[in-house]
């Protein structure tokens, strides 16, 4: 295992996001990931999103279970609001020197909103409750086809896990990996076994711990990242 350099133990933490369909192995990888940083003595913390231990989490929840119904904006909002809430402690997280490995972020927050298909909530619109949040140094998406991902077990329990909806996901994730300024997504064919995906996902990542130095403090996600202003890859005007 390799020993921390000096340099190292001074850096600040990197904050990888994982992205990705339901069912893709985004929790599994990232237990893993977790895992073997903590086993290389880097300082690490997992979270996930949506965190469904909070009150604004337990809305979220209620819903996805289909225990409630809310207006397509106010569960947006509401996932946004739950990043928000950590958005303090992440920062705060890096700066000892932390790397944050985050399950799911603005990316999904972004894409399953505007996937739902309203007429009034483009991806445009979905992405502006996420401006200046914790920017990633890196967002890895493990990229799976809905037909793959329907296989594994646990599929169709919550709102959103139908074929339609996760091919809307699919195509909208795939926009946004065209688009420019997303030099730090990092695509990773989620349908390999889980060591091949595991060993692909911590390559670039140590990578990027080793390189933060290089990219500065912690950036803030802003209206340019990813999404064209005045226009979504839905095809829509705001
Ligand atoms: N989801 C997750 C959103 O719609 N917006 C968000 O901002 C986030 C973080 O919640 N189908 C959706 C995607 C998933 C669902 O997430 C629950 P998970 O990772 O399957 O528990
Ligand atoms: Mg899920």
């Amino acid at each position: 295992m390799a020993e921390l350099s000096a340099s190292d133990k001074e850096k600040r933490g990197a904050l990888v996001v994982v992205e990705g369909l339901d069912r893709a192995g985004k929790s599994s990888q990232c237990e893993l990931l977790y895992k073997s940083l903590l086993g290389m003595n880097y300082k690490a913390k997992y979270i996930r999103f949506p965190d469904r231990s909070t009150p604004i989490g337990k809305q979220i929840d209620s819903y996805l279970r289909g225990q409630s119904q809310l207006d397509d904006h106010s569960i947006h909002l509401l996932f946004s609001a739950n990043r928000w809430e950590l958005a303090q402690s992440i920062h705060e997280y890096i700066a000892n020197g932390t790397t944050v490995i985050v399950d799911r972020y603005s990316y999904s927050g972004a894409v399953y909103s505007a996937a739902k298909g309203n007429p009034n909530l483009s991806l445009h619109w979905a992405w502006q409750p996420e401006v200046g949040l914790p920017r990633p140094d890196l967002c890895l998406f493990l990229s799976i086809s809905p037909e793959e991902a329907a296989k594994r077990g646990g599929y169709g329990v919550e709102r959103y896990e139908t074929d339609s909806m996760q091919k809307r996901v699919r195509e909208l994730f795939l926009s946004l990996l065209d688009l420019p300024h997303n030099d730090e997504i990092c695509v990773i064919d989620a349908g390999q076994s889980v060591d091949e995906v595991a060993q692909d996902i911590l390559d670039p990542v140590l990578e990027c711990m080793k390189n933060v130095d290089s990219i500065g403090p912690l950036k803030k996600l802003g209206p340019w990242t990813f999404i064209p202003t005045g226009e979504s890859p839905t095809g829509r005007k705001d």
